[in-house]
């Protein structure tokens, strides 16, 4: 029999790699859209899209949810729609909380309420940002949770509401705590892609000025892919839980900048000894990095690393992709991608 997977955020990153992993196990596959179709296309989903049914609907619309859950009657929900930009979520609180917390309750009470649905196994995209600035490092599935965002928060619900479905209806529900994962497919405005396009850019001969918020920030950086690969391993364990996905090793927002310099063979030269201008010198040009006091957060989350110990050893998940692994990956791409933009 063929299994049917919904997945909701199929146009973002992570939903159409999931898509194309689906795709290769033999899975049909549904995606949740909110854009045109002629969007679409031209999204990540371009190679696939033929291949994958599309249903037009939003995560705040709990009757357009209903409706496409009864018709496609999916095995598998993959709940990856979100507004997942931690910044934004500062200005735009009621939204976020609406998307990602509330979304996530219309769907877990679709899949409890249609008699239809009632072995249908439930996928929620849970965050390490749910921790925020814990004292315990490496953050595990044990760890504390104390998010230090309104994106945080409404997360957190999420993950809690997942959690007690998985209780109260016994409903097959799974949370990946998954730790900050990127890929050319990252969208441009996270701090990875934001610097692999400057850096993209500034080969090509766009000598702009780059500037970022906090440098000093840590996060546990992997690939997409390894991660999407891990939710799908979740959901085929025979019972339900939460498991972090993480690499375990952690570098700064300036370390990755250092990387992507190293990468393009840009010699750097650090200039300023606070964090109000930093300058790098090239010996083609100069790159200059700016820090702009507008692009630090209210509160930011400065030390994420994971321990991915328990999806290692019941999984069996490993991550194939190192971090110099995906900064190649990025700065081939973007480069490429100026390359096509100049032509
Ligand atoms: P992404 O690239 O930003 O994609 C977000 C997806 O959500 C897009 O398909 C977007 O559709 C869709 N979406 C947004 N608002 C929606 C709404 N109201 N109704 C329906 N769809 C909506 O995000 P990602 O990096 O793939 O992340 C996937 C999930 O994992 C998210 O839930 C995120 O919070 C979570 N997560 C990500 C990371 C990470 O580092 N990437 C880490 C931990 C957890 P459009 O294309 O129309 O905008
Ligand atoms: O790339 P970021 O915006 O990712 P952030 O905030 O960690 O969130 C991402 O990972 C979460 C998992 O922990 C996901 F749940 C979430 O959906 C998203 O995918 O920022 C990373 C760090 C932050 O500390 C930020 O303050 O980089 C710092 N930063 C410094 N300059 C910047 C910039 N971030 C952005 N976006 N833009 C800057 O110019």
């Amino acid at each position: 029999m063929t299994k049917v997977a919904f997945i909701t955020g199929i146009t973002g990153q992570d939903g159409s790699y999931l898509a194309e992993w689906l795709l290769k196990q033999g899975y049909q596959v549904h995606g949740l859209a909110r854009r045109p179709i002629s969007d679409v296309m031209r999204s990540h989903l371009y190679q696939v899209h033929q291949h994958v049914q599309l249903h037009y609907g939003d995560l705040t619309d709990g009757v357009s949810l209903n409706t496409i859950l009864d018709q496609v009657r999916p095995h598998e929900v993959y709940n990856l729609a979100a507004q997942t930009h931690v910044a934004i979520s500062f200005q735009a609180p009621e939204v976020t909380t609406n998307i990602n917390a509330l979304g996530t309750l219309r769907i877990l009470q679709q899949i409890t309420h249609n008699p239809h649905l009632r072995d249908t196994k439930f996928y929620q995209a849970s965050t390490s940002e749910m921790f925020g600035n814990s004292m315990q490092t490496p953050q595990s599935e044990l760890t504390p949770l104390a998010p230090a965002s309104p994106y945080g928060i409404a997360k957190l619900y999420a993950h809690l509401l997942t959690q007690n479905f998985r209780s109260s209806h016994q409903v097959f529900a799974c949370a990946g705590i998954l730790f900050n994962h990127e890929s050319p497919r990252r969208g441009e405005l996270f701090v990875t892609r934001k610097i692999t396009q400057a850096f993209a850019r500034w080969v090509s001969g766009q000598h702009t000025i780059l500037e970022l918020g906090n440098l000093d920030s840590r996060r546990d950086w992997g690939h997409a892919k390894d991660y999407v690969r891990a939710m799908w391993m979740m959901m085929q364990h025979h019972t339900p839980d939460d498991y972090v996905i993480a690499t375990g090793t952690q570098h700064s927002v300036r370390d990755f900048c250092n990387m992507v310099a190293a990468y393009f063979n840009i010699p750097l030269h650090w200039q300023g000894s606070g964090v109000s201008e930093q300058a790098v010198h090239a010996q083609t040009g100069e790159l200059m990095i700016r820090v702009n006091p507008e692009l630090h957060r209210p509160l930011d989350v400065i030390n994420l690393v994971g321990d991915s110990s328990k999806a290692q050893r019941v999984l069996n998940w490993q991550p194939e992709y190192d971090l110099n692994d995906l900064v190649q990956h990025m700065c081939e791409h973007d480069l490429q991608l100026v390359k096509n933009l100049m032509q």
